[in-house]
C-alpha cells in the first residue's frame, strides 16, 4: 500500500458483496405466494395429460383397448406406445447412451411404467379416461435385486436391445489391479466390510411437470418445464426430434427442489410434446406425489463390498472396491459420459494411499430408473459413506481411535495438489484442521470421558466422525460430457445506462439462492450494490449455453463464469474511465466501484459514471455499451472438505436412537453468502439424517414400491431434526477466480456415515460391524439381540 492509497472503497458488505448474508432476493415473492412454478403456467386454450401406468413390474402387453377412453366426453386425444412409434418416438434416449420407454409397446419393466396417456379439456377428465383404458397383461417372473439378477436363469429384462444376452448394464474398472493386489500381499491386517445403500428418492416438494406449446403458424415449440439443465434439454429435443434448436424454447420456471430428481428427461416431458404438436393446444402434465415416488430418478442403491490393506502401524496401504449397483429398468441416469459409475472413484481422495482398484457393475431389474445423483456428484453419496465405514471399521480392527487413525492417513496440508488412488487430481485444503476443530467442538475426550461412564450404567452412548472431500464443478471440457456436450458454462452480464444490470446465467437455481448469491459476485467485482442487479436463469431464448445445476456444479462453473465477465465489463469501463478523467488507460486505478487516477487518487469516477459513458459520451473508436459474457471452462473440479461430528444415545431395550449433538465443519473456500452456505449445510445435514435414520423406498417380490407415498416415505420434519453446530475452515480454492468450491451436496455426502458410524460405535462390543441404512429402530434391536450385523 503506498501513502496514496485512497481509502474511498466502498464497505463491501454494505452493497451486499463477497461475505455479506444478504438475505434472499427470490424469498420476497416465495414467501408472498408470488413464485411462478410450472402448474402457475397457465395459456389460453391448455389441455392437461394424465398418465396411465402399469400395475405390474415385469408384463408382456397383449392387447391396449383405448376406445373407451375416446369416448369419455371432453377426451381430445389418447396416445399409446404403438402411435408414438409411428412417429419413431416409442423409444427415447437417455443421457447414459441407454434407451428408455417413453410408452411401452413390448413389455412393461417396472409398476409404474408409462402404458398410455390421455389428454383432455381438465386433468379430471383425463384422469377419469386413463380408467377406462383396457390393458391386457402377460405377467414375468420379477426381478427386484442383483442377485436375481445375475442368475443363470433370470429373464432377460431388456430383451428390446439387440445383443443384450443378461440383465448386465455395464462392468467398469479403474485403478491399479496389480499395485493393489501387491499391497494386500504386504499387509499385516486386511479389514473388510460388506453394506448396501438403499434405494432413496430425492422427492422434491414440487413434483415434476411441463406445459407443451408448439404454436404451427410460427413452427415455434415452447416447453416449460422442470428441468435443472434447460440447454441440455433443447439440444436433446433439437438432436433427436430433429427439430430446429433455433425454433425450441425451453422455459425452467421457479422450481420448488431439484435435488437430481429434475436433470432426467422424463416420458412425460416428451408425451406432452407430441400431444401439443398433434393438437394444436398447450398440453399441460403435472405428476402427482405417487407417480413421482414410484417412477422418476431413484438414488443409490448399490451393494458394496470392499478391503483394506492395513500396516499395523494404521498406515494405509491399498484399497480395494467392487460395486453392485441396481439401475431398474433403463440406465436413465446422468453422469459425465466415460464414468459409468459415476464419480464413485472418488472415494479415499482425502487420505493419502498408494494404490486403489474399483470395479462395478450395473444390472437391470425391474424398478423404476435408478442411479440419479441424488444431492451428489455423481455417487459420490455412496463413495464417501463407503469410505467412511470402512476406515472406521479398519480403525476399529487395528485397535487404533478412529480421529487419530484419520489424521495420521489423511492428506497433508503442504501436499497439494495430490494426485488420490484413482487418478483424480485434488487442489486445497486443510483436513487435520477441520477434524481438529469439529473434535474441539464436541470434546472429544470428555465424551469417551462420558461414554465409559454411561457403559457401566448399561447406557449406550456413541460418537460418529465422517471426513470427506468431495470433486464439485464438473467439468473440465477435456475430462467431462454428456452425451458429447463439453461440461463448462457461462454468465452474461449487461450494465444499463444508469448503472444497473441484467445478468444471466447458463445454471439454473431450485432454491439454492442464484439470483442472491451471482449479484453478490458481481457487486465484489464491480462495487455496483447488490440490489442493482437483477439475476435471471433458466430461459434457453435469454441465457447463454450452459450444462445446468446439479453436482453443486454452479458455483464452480458458473460463479466463476459470472467473475469472467464482470471483469470483462471492468476492463472495458477501464477505458470509458481513462476517457472521462483524461488520462491514459495506465494510469487509472480501481478500486470497489470507483477508477481514479494514479497521481491524484481524488481526481476520479464511479462505474455508475462509467455506464453512463458507455452509452452517451464514449471515446471515438470505442464500441458503445457495456456489457459481456464469458464462457468458463474449469481447469479442474473444487474439492471441499467436510469433516461432521455426530453423538448418540441407543435405548437397549427398543433399540432407538437419538441424536444428541451434530458438529459440522465445512471447508467450501471463499463462501459468497454465508447464511446461504449454512441454509445449505442444514438443508443437507437433514437429507443424511433422514437417510441414516428413516428412508426406506423397497420393493416386494412382485416389484410393488413399498414407499409410494410420504405416509411410507418419510421426510423429516422440524420435529425430528436435530440441530446443527455450525463451523468453518476457509481454504480459498486455488483455481477459482474468486477463491469459491462448492458447497450444495457436502453434508448429505458426508452426514449420513456420522450418523451410522456414531450408531455403530454405541453398539461396539456387541458383535456387531454393520446394520445397513436406515437405521430403524427394528433393525437395531435385532443386531443388539443377535449380536450380528443386520442387512
Ligand atoms: N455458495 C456460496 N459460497 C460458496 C459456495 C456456494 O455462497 N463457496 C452458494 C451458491 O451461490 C448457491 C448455493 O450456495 O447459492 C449452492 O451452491 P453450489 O454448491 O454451487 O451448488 P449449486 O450448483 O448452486 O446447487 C446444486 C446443489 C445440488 S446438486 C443439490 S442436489 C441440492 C443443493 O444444490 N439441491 C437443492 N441444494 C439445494 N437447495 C435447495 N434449496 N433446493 C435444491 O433443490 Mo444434485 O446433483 O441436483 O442431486
Amino acid at each position: 500500500m503506498t501513502l496514496t492509497e485512497p481509502s474511498r472503497a466502498l464497505d463491501e458488505i454494505k452493497i451486499g458483496g463477497m461475505g455479506a448474508s444478504r438475505k434472499r432476493v427470490e424469498d420476497n415473492r416465495f414467501i408472498r405466494g408470488k413464485g411462478h412454478y410450472i402448474d402457475d403456467v397457465v395459456l389460453p386454450g391448455m389441455l392437461h395429460m394424465e398418465i396411465l401406468r402399469s400395475p405390474v413390474a415385469h408384463a408382456r402387453i397383449r392387447s391396449i383397448d383405448t376406445s373407451a377412453a375416446w369416448d369419455v366426453p371432453g377426451v381430445r386425444l389418447v396416445l399409446t406406445g404403438e402411435m408414438m412409434a409411428t412417429r419413431n418416438l416409442a423409444w427415447m434416449p437417455t443421457l447414459s447412451y441407454d434407451t428408455q420407454a417413453v410408452l411401452a409397446t413390448d413389455k412393461v419393466r417396472f409398476q409404474g411404467q408409462e402404458v398410455a396417456c390421455v389428454i383432455a379439456d381438465d386433468p379430471y377428465i383425463a384422469k377419469d379416461a386413463c380408467e377406462a383404458i383396457v390393458v391386457e397383461y402377460e405377467q414375468l417372473p420379477v426381478i427386484v435385486n442383483p442377485t436375481q439378477a445375475l442368475a443363470a436363469d433370470a429373464p432377460i429384462i431388456r430383451d428390446d436391445k439387440q445383443g443384450q444376452h443378461d440383465n448386465v448394464c455395464f462392468n467398469w474398472e479403474v485403478g491399479d489391479k496389480d499395485g493393489t493386489d501387491r499391497a494386500f500381499a504386504e499387509a499385516d491386517v486386511v479389514s473388510r466390510i460388506r453394506m448396501h445403500y438403499p434405494r432413496s428418492h430425492p422427492s422434491p416438494l414440487e413434483t415434476c411437470g411441463s406445459v407443451a406449446d408448439f404454436d404451427r403458424a410460427t413452427g415455434k415449440l415452447t416447453v416449460y418445464m422442470t428441468t435443472q439443465a434447460p440447454h441440455i434439454v433443447r439440444a436433446a429435443v433439437a438432436l433427436i426430434a430433429e427439430l430446429p434448436e433455433h425454433l425450441i424454447r425451453i422455459v425452467s420456471p421457479d422450481l420448488g427442489g431439484g435435488f437430481g430428481n429434475k436433470v432426467p428427461v422424463y416420458p412425460g416431458y416428451v408425451m406432452s410434446i407430441l400431444a401439443s404438436i398433434l393438437t394444436e393446444r398447450p398440453v399441460k402434465w403435472i405428476e402427482d406425489r405417487t407417480s413421482n415416488l414410484i417412477s422418476t430418478g431413484f438414488g443409490r442403491d448399490v451393494y458394496l463390498t470392499g478391503e483394506m490393506a492395513l500396516r499395523q502401524d494404521g498406515k494405509i496401504l491399498g484399497v480395494r472396491m467392487h460395486t453392485d449397483s441396481d439401475h431398474g429398468a433403463f440406465f436413465g441416469d446422468a453422469q459425465p459420459s466415460k464414468f459409468k459409475i459415476g464419480l464413485l472413484h472418488s472415494a479415499f481422495s482425502c487420505y493419502d494411499i498408494p494404490t486403489a482398484h474399483l470395479t462395478a457393475r450395473g444390472v437391470y431389474t425391474n424398478k423404476a430408473p435408478g442411479g440419479v445423483a441424488y444431492r451428489c456428484s455423481f455417487r459420490v453419496t455412496e463413495a464417501m459413506f463407503f469410505q467412511e465405514r470402512m476406515v472406521q471399521a479398519a480403525a476399529e480392527d487395528l485397535g487404533i481411535d478412529q480421529a487419530e487413525f484419520r489424521r495420521m492417513n489423511f492428506v497433508r496440508d503442504d501436499d497439494f495438489p495430490h494426485r488420490t488412488p484413482f487418478g483424480f487430481l485434488t487442489d486445497s485444503g486443510q483436513y487435520a484442521k477441520c477434524l481438529q476443530v469439529g473434535l474441539d467442538a464436541i470434546d472429544y475426550e470428555g465424551f469417551r470421558r462420558e461414554q465409559a461412564e454411561a457403559a457401566k450404567n448399561g447406557r449406550l452412548l456413541g460418537i460418529g466422525i465422517s471426513c470427506m472431500t468431495e470433486p464439485l464443478g464438473a467439468g473440465n471440457s477435456r475430462e467431462y460430457d454428456i452425451l458429447g456436450i463439453k461440461m463448462f458454462d457461462s454468465a452474461e452480464l449487461r450494465v444499463h445506462m444508469t448503472g444497473k444490470a441484467i445478468l444471466r446465467t447458463g445454471a439454473k437455481t431450485q432454491g439454492q439462492g442464484h439470483e442472491t448469491t451471482w449479484a453478490q459476485i458481481v457487486a465484489h467485482e464491480l462495487g455496483l450494490p447488490a440490489d442493482d442487479i437483477v439475476v435471471e436463469e433458466g430461459d434457453t431464448d435469454t441465457a447463454p449455453f450452459g450444462m445446468g445445476t446439479y453436482a453443486s456444479r454452479s458455483t464452480p462453473v458458473a460463479g466463476a463464469a459470472v467473475a469472467m465477465a464482470a471483469r470483462k465489463v471492468r476492463a472495458k469501463a477501464r477505458k470509458l474511465a481513462a476517457h472521462l478523467l483524461e488520462v491514459s488507460e495506465e494510469d487509472v486505478e480501481w478500486e470497489l466501484g470507483r477508477f481514479y487516477v494514479r497521481s491524484a487518487p481524488d481526481r476520479g469516477v464511479t462505474i455508475q459514471e462509467c455506464a453512463m459513458a458507455a452509452y452517451s459520451n464514449m471515446p471515438d473508436g470505442l464500441e458503445p455499451g457495456l456489457e459481456a459474457n464469458a464462457y468458463y471452462d474449469p481447469p479442474n473440479l473444487t474439492w471441499p472438505f467436510g469433516c461432521y461430528i455426530v453423538t448418540v444415545e441407543v435405548d437397549p431395550v427398543t433399540g432407538v436412537w437419538d441424536v444428541l449433538r451434530v458438529v459440522a465443519v465445512d471447508d467450501c473456500g471463499v463462501r459468497i453468502n454465508p447464511m446461504i452456505v449454512e441454509g445449505q449445510i442444514m438443508g443437507g445435514l437433514t437429507e443424511a439424517y433422514a437417510m441414516s435414520s428413516m428412508q426406506f423406498i423397497t420393493f416386494d417380490a412382485e416389484g410393488n414400491c413399498i414407499g409410494s407415498n410420504f405416509m411410507d416415505y418419510l421426510l423429516p420434519t422440524a420435529w425430528e431434526t436435530p440441530g446443527y453446530e455450525l463451523h468453518e475452515v476457509v481454504t480459498p480454492c486455488p483455481h477459482h477466480p474468486i477463491g469459491a468450491k462448492g458447497i450444495g451436496e457436502c453434508a448429505t455426502v458426508g452426514g449420513p456415515a456420522a450418523f451410522v458410524n456414531a450408531v455403530m460405535d454405541a453398539l461396539k462390543g456387541h458383535g456387531v460391524r454393520n446394520v445397513d441404512m436406515p437405521l430403524l429402530p427394528d433393525r437395531v434391536h435385532e443386531a443388539l439381540t443377535t449380536r450380528a450385523d443386520v442387512s
